[in-house]
Order: structure tokens, then C-alpha cells, then sequence
């Protein structure tokens, strides 16, 4: 790996939010590809912090700043991730579920489908079923993107699809599932419309849904 990405990676992991953004724009500056300094220096480093927490090496206070340090790099990166579309390809409502506060990845998504010309309606973390159906209505959304990282709370994903059936609305909308835990099968099983297992993916997939519509 690129010594520059390495260092990345390092910073990220120790919290170091400054550091973080001045490396991915040196980065930058150096002409390294945007999506490898995602993967290969920030993704990478919150792999490493991931694995740590895991194995009670660091705690959330940790897990915190890193994540706040991600945050920043990403930002950096956002111009060059997201080409802005003129004309919107379609409405996406965003959240993730009930009970659940991770939003790292629920943001990569939402970059990446307004990076496809997507307009984005974020609802934000503890999104419920309710909230995100009222969304959809308001914003008539073709699409609703559930994000679950915890595996009590990826469960909340099928009372969404379920509110939607309740209130005759399942037909109108389509429900993309996604995060660590959230599996195909698991999607089969809940009724939603379609997993994908990153943020690139789910933009491709999202932008499908909406020319089909
Ligand atoms: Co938490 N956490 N955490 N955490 N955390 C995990 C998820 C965990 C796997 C850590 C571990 O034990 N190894 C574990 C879950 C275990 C389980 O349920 N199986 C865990 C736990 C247990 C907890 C707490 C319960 C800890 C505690 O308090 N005791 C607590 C729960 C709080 C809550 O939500 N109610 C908690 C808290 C936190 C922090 C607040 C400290 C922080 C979150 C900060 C934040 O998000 N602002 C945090 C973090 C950062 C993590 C880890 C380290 C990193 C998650 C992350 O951001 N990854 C995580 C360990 C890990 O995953 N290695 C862990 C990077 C991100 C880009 O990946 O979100 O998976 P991800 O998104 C991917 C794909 O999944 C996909 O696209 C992205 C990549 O392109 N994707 C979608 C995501 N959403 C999608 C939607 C789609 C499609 C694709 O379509 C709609």
C-alpha cells in the first residue's frame, strides 16, 4: 500500500480529525484516485478500528473520535466522489433504523446515490418505520434506503416494509436494504426489494429502480 494511505489509515485510527483531512487532501493533490483513498486509506483504518473493538482492544471513546476523523476525510473527499447531476434522476429517502446509531456508512450511500443525480432526503440515525414512510409520502420518494448495523436492530428493516404494506403504499416504493449484518437471504425474508453490500453498488441499483419507474 501507498505509504501516504498507510498514514491515513494510522491518523484514522488515533481520532486525528486535522491530520486526517490534510493527508487525504495531500493525497489528492498527489492525483491518487478518490475511491482509493476511501478504500484503501479511511475504509481501511475503520476496518482496523473495527477489529479492535471487537476484540476489546479500544472502546467506544475511540471508536468515536475515529469516526469523527472518518467524517472529516470524507468531507474532504465529497467533491470528487459526487458530481453533482443538473436534473434529478429520482427522490431517495435515507436513515438508519430504529435503535441504531451508526451513520458512517448510511452517509457513504447517500453520497453515492447523489453522486448518480439522485435527490436524498436524510432522515438521520433511530429513523422508524413511521418516519420513513411518512418521508416517502411527503417527498414522493420511489425509493426508501434502510441502514442497520447492529444485528438487534437489522430486524427493524421488516416493520418498515411492513408499515408500507400496512398502509397499501408497498407498490410504490422500493425498499433497499444494506449494512454489516444485512444479508440477501435476509432480505428475501423480510419482503424488502434489494440488498447490496456497499455504498457503489446500492447507487447503481437505486438509479436502475428510479429509470424503470
Ligand atoms: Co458500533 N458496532 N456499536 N459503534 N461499530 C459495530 C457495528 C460492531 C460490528 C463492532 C464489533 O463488535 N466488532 C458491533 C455490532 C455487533 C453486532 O450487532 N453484530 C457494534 C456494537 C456492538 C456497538 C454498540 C452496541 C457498542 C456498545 O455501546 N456497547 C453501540 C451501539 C449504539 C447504537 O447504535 N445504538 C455501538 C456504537 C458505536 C459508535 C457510536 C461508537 C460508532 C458509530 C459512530 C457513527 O456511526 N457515527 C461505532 C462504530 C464506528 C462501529 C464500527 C467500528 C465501524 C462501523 C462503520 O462505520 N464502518 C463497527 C465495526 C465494523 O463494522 N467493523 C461497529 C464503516 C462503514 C463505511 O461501513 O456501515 O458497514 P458500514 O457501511 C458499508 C456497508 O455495510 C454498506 O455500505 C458501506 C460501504 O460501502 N451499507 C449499505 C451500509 N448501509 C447500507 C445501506 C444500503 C446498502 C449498503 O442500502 C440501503
Amino acid at each position: 500500500m501507498m505509504a501516504i494511505l498507510e498514514e491515513i489509515s494510522t491518523f484514522l485510527q488515533n481520532g486525528r480529525a486535522p491530520k486526517v483531512k490534510e493527508l487525504v487532501q495531500q493525497a489528492l493533490d498527489e492525483g491518487i484516485d478518490p475511491a482509493t483513498i476511501l478504500n484503501e486509506g479511511l475504509l481501511s483504518g475503520m476496518d482496523i478500528i473495527g477489529e479492535k473493538f471487537k476484540n476489546n482492544e479500544v472502546f467506544v471513546p475511540e471508536v468515536l473520535i475515529a469516526a469523527r476523523a472518518m467524517n472529516a476525510g470524507v468531507g474532504i473527499l465529497k467533491p470528487y466522489l459526487v458530481s453533482a447531476g443538473v436534473e434529478s434522476k429520482g427522490t431517495a429517502v435515507i436513515g438508519t433504523v430504529k435503535g441504531d446509531l451508526h451513520d458512517i456508512g448510511k452517509n457513504l450511500v447517500k453520497m453515492m446515490l447523489e453522486g448518480k443525480g439522485l435527490t436524498v432526503v436524510d432522515l438521520g440515525v433511530d429513523v422508524s418505520a413511521e418516519q420513513f414512510y411518512n418521508a416517502a409520502v411527503e417527498n414522493n420518494a420511489q425509493i426508501v434506503c434502510c441502514s442497520a448495523l447492529l444485528t438487534t436492530t437489522m430486524n427493524e428493516m421488516k416493520n418498515v416494509v411492513d408499515y408500507f404494506t400496512e398502509k397499501g403504499k408497498r407498490d410504490s416504493v422500493k425498499i433497499m436494504v444494506g449494512g454489516a449484518p444485512v444479508t440477501q437471504s435476509f432480505c428475501d425474508s423480510i419482503g424488502a426489494d434489494c440488498y447490496t453490500a456497499d455504498a457503489a453498488s446500492a447507487a447503481d441499483a437505486a438509479l436502475k429502480f428510479c429509470q424503470a419507474c
